[in-house]
């Protein structure tokens, strides 16, 4: 078999250097061009994948999918497979138990629990010419491997309502794949609280994580200009709170059946929602609501401009931690995940010791409320609960103290600030943190990042998106996409696959998928876009 990675591949492919390529090193092993196909469509790169004898799978008519009766995860995600293959081809293969012997022309999946080497989120993808098997330990891993098979398929494969005069064939390429993330967390945040989204619009950021092997969909409810999430003990928090956003728009918010419909088309795609009630400071939408959240009691204004640091919490009150017993207890009990994210950033109006012992008080209520607490960098200087997470945001935070956090997300505002311009002529997005360019938001390691930080405390990257300047869901993808492909990158490959002349090319290679699933993607003019045939 003839191994090689995708990054000599592409570098190779980028050069030229195979055939004319003066100063280009030897390559090792000679590079099988049947596999160019393959490899340029993956985002992010797999682990490995070596390609397999044969002239790969074809799907056609005679196409089975194998899959587990008893197992209801497995099924379910081999009905996404019939699907895909139905828009690939315009025939929809029968879901059908597996037989002792792989029958020919059939895509199995296997879930394997006892199969270490896969870990809680690999799979591996054998395609050959007669069938294709996705084995994994966990329905994740399985979702994951249909993903990559997704991203080999053609791009039609995303239009809902083909109809084809004739039936295709699609035919996959011969590769033996076997992947794993390289991190846990591999997330995004929208920011549903400066310009609210509404369900429809969240569940298509989703669809945008899973498509990129992302699981933590952060979402940030609450902030000066609106509070998103219905609180039943608290109703006031969404009839004054709710009722505003940037620029003084309607603002909304989500009821709890609405949040919990979120959950579930989340939980669907093994992405965990991570809700965030950021306090004490950005709170004026609850300072609105409940007067007596105020030091001097009076309720505040509404408030639809962008300063931050003006508002928190009068955190001397006994009212104010009723209040967030309240709001931690009615969302940690909608959440099946396992974190509850308090903010706790840009708090200009308390002294140190007073951000500090609300902070550990916040602590203990999330605790007590069953999740590990989330804070901002700022919460670093607090003493933290082995649970507790850092989520590394200032480029310029204290090195030491983040070297100190339990546990870390890594979020640096240079690199994985999805609301920053891409350069000086993006007309959306900030520039606080500087531009960041494609590539900017590609070439960075976790690992090296904050050498100070023990790599063992780093949980995984995470992309914010700041919604200031997005009032749609058409601007939030163009901010996002492709920078988010980038970021997925960054936390699910393997370092020995990071290399910006592969990914650059295998990026472009998404111009079609993503133009065939609507999305308002930047054309970003240093990425090699294919055309749409
Ligand atoms: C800083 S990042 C903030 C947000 C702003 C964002 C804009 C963070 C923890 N706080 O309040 O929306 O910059 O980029």
């Amino acid at each position: 078999m003839n191994r090689l990675t995708i990054a000599l591949f592409a570098a190779l492919v980028m050069t030229g250097a195979c055939a004319h390529g003066p100063r280009a090193k030897a390559p090792q092993a000679r590079p099988d061009l049947r596999l160019a196909p393959a490899l340029q469509t993956l985002v992010p790169a797999p682990e490995t994948i070596e390609s397999a004898p044969g002239p790969g799978f074809t799907i056609d008519a005679n196409t089975v999918v194998l899959a587990t009766p008893s197992q209801p995860e497995v099924l379910r995600i081999a009905g996404l497979v019939a699907e895909l293959c139905r828009r690939s081809t315009g025939t929809a293969p029968p879901v059908r138990a597996p037989a002792d012997v792989i029958a020919p022309g059939s895509i199995q999946l296997r879930l394997v629990p006892d199969e270490p080497s896969l870990g809680s989120e690999g799979y591996r993808l054998a395609i050959a010419h007669d069938a294709v098997t996705v084995t994994a330990a966990s329905p994740a891993g399985l979702f994951y491997g249909v993903q990559t098979i997704r991203q080999l398929l053609p791009y039609w494969s995303e239009y809902q309502a083909v109809m084809f005069t004739q039936p295709r064939t699609a035919t996959l390429p011969a590769v033996i794949i076997r992947d794993r993330p390289r991190y846990p967390w591999r997330g995004a945040m929208l920011d549903v609280a400066r310009h609210f989204f509404p369900v429809r619009e969240v569940k298509r950021f989703i669809d945008l994580l899973a498509l990129h092997k992302m699981n933590r969909l952060h979402l940030h409810l609450a902030d000066d200009q609106g509070w998103r999430i219905e609180i039943l003990k608290r109703p006031e928090l969404t009839v004054k709170g709710a009722v505003s956003e940037v620029g003084g728009g309607p603002g909304g918010f989500y009821t709890q059946r609405d949040y919990a419909d979120i959950v579930q088309y989340a939980a669907d795609r093994f992405i965990t929602i991570v809700p965030e009630i950021d306090m004490p400071g950005h709170t004026n939408a609850a300072l609105e609501s409940y007067a007596e959240l105020n030091c001097d009691g009076q309720a505040r204004p509404v408030f639809s401009g962008t300063d931050v640091g003006f508002s928190a919490l009068c955190v001397e009150k006994d009212d104010t931690y009723r209040f967030i017993d309240d709001v931690v207890g009615e969302i940690s009990a909608m959440t099946p995940g396992a974190y509850f994210h308090a903010g706790g950033d840009e708090v200009k109006t308390l002294t140190p010791e007073q951000y500090r012992s609300f902070i550990e008080r916040v602590q203990t209520i999330v605790q007590a409320h069953g999740k590990q607490m989330i804070g901002w960098d700022e919460v670093a200087a607090t003493p933290l609960l082995p649970t507790s997470i850092v989520q590394h945001w200032r480029p310029n935070a204290a090195r030491g103290e983040l070297a100190r956090a339990p546990h870390l997300i890594l979020s640096p505002g240079n690199r994985a600030y999805l609301d920053m311009k891409y350069d000086g002529d993006t007309a959306l997005g900030l520039n606080w943190a500087g531009l960041i360019p494609v590539q900017t938001a590609y070439d960075w390691d976790p690992a090296t990042l904050l050498p100070e930080a023990p790599g063992a405390s780093i949980l995984g990257v995470e992309a914010p998106l700041w919604s200031e300047t997005t009032a749609t869901i058409r601007d939030v993808e163009f901010l996002v996409m492709p920078r988010l492909a980038a970021i997925a990158e960054v936390g699910w490959s393997v370092p020995a696959q990071h290399a910006w002349t592969s990914f650059r090319v295998r990026l472009g290679a998404q111009g079609p998928r993503w133009t065939a699933l609507g999305i308002n993607f930047y054309r970003a003019p240093e990425i090699p876009w294919t055309s749409l045939k």
